[in-house]
């Protein structure tokens, strides 16, 4: 009979399995409802293939942790646990939204759970997370700050300004880089200087690693060890895990353009992070199904939500506004 430890961990990486399913099942529904037209307006950005990265790192996080994310954002949020109906009713614009629809897919926030927006302009939530790592550090509680961007933006100015005040102040924000080698259609090796993005951190005096963002608990152990120095008051550190995303750039790109091929996404296919995970957890078929099926139980329960939340009224508009 496994001891008291063995039940814990297996209970938390069934959770963490639980929660990548979740999140690969929540976009997946998400796009279907998308393409019927109609029901959630304007673009959407999934992240299906980069499910690891989002666990890896929020499993790694408390709950009065930050992170700030992107236009890929779904995964993050549900990472560091978003409820899905309100999420869902913001991506459809309802009035139970978790922004009351004034967010949508592109900006969704969830303050109560440490999770301070999505930014869709490229880069600007890092500068965002050097202001709460400030805050963090002056409360003196030993909170982090986690700021996920993409390769593409790590060229941004914005990046580098956020690396050299976090490194000379000391601040505890850990740098996320989900590498997935695109920048819209533009691929890494055309836009960007170097092939391990981590290795930007030596600029700055901070270090840097590059993991293999297909595997939960690779990620999951570099965040933690970050997170350890950031508590420590040691500072920024850099994190690059090389991944891949499954679909199009958003919803109104397709799978392949111009800029990749079949044979490539199957090589990234054939070490989906889901599969890893179920291995590396050393989940039966049995288990992983017992996960996939309450997940689909809380997906309906998600939509229905959704569907039944009022349409927002005209006034509504005016209402949340600081001047
Ligand atoms: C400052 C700025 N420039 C351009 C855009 C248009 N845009 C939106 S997403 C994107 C690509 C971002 O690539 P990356 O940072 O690698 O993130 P990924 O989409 O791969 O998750 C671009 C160019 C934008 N939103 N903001």
């Amino acid at each position: 009979m496994p001891d008291s430890k063995g039940v814990f961990m297996r209970e938390k990486l069934g959770e963490m399995y639980r929660t990548m399913v979740r999140i690969r099942r929540f976009e997946e529904t998400a796009q279907e409802l998308f393409e019927k037209g109609g029901i959630i307006r304007g673009g959407i950005h999934v992240s299906a293939g980069q499910e690891a990265c989002s666990v890896g790192v929020c499993s790694a996080l408390n709950d009065d942790d930050a992170i700030l994310t992107t236009h890929r954002g779904h995964g993050h949020s549900i990472a560091k646990g978003t409820r899905l109906p309100e999420m869902m009713a913001e991506l459809f614009g309802k009035t139970a939204g978790l922004c009351h629809a004034k967010g949508g897919s592109m900006h969704i926030a969830d303050v109560s759970k440490g999770h301070y927006g999505a930014h869709s302009i490229v880069g600007s939530n890092m500068p965002m997370a050097a202001g709460i790592g400030l805050a963090f550090q002056l409360n003196g509680r030993g909170q982090v700050a986690v700021p996920f961007f993409g390769d593409g933006a790590s060229n941004q100015g914005a990046f580098h300004e956020s690396m050299n005040l976090c490194a000379i102040w000391k601040l505890p924000v850990v740098f996320f880089c989900e590498n997935n080698h695109f920048a819209s259609s533009t691929r890494a090796e055309y836009s960007t200087s170097v092939e391990d993005i981590s290795t930007r951190a030596q600029g700055y005096g901070a270090p840097g690693v590059t993991v293999d963002g297909m595997d939960v608990l690779a990620v999951h152990e570099a965040v933690a060890e970050a997170v350890k120095r950031a508590r420590a008051g040691e500072g920024p550190s850099l994190i690059e895990a090389k991944t891949y995303r499954y679909y199009g750039h958003s919803r109104l790109d397709k799978k392949f353009g111009s800029y990749r091929d079949e044979e490539e996404w199957n090589e990234w296919k054939a070490r989906d992070p889901l599969t890893v995970a179920g291995r590396l957890f050393g989940l039966s078929e049995a288990e992983a199904e017992g996960h996939r099926a309450a997940v689909e139980k809380e997906l309906a329960e998600a939509v229905a939500f959704a569907e039944a939340s009022p349409e927002p009224e005209p006034e509504m508009a005016l209402e949340d506004i600081f001047a």
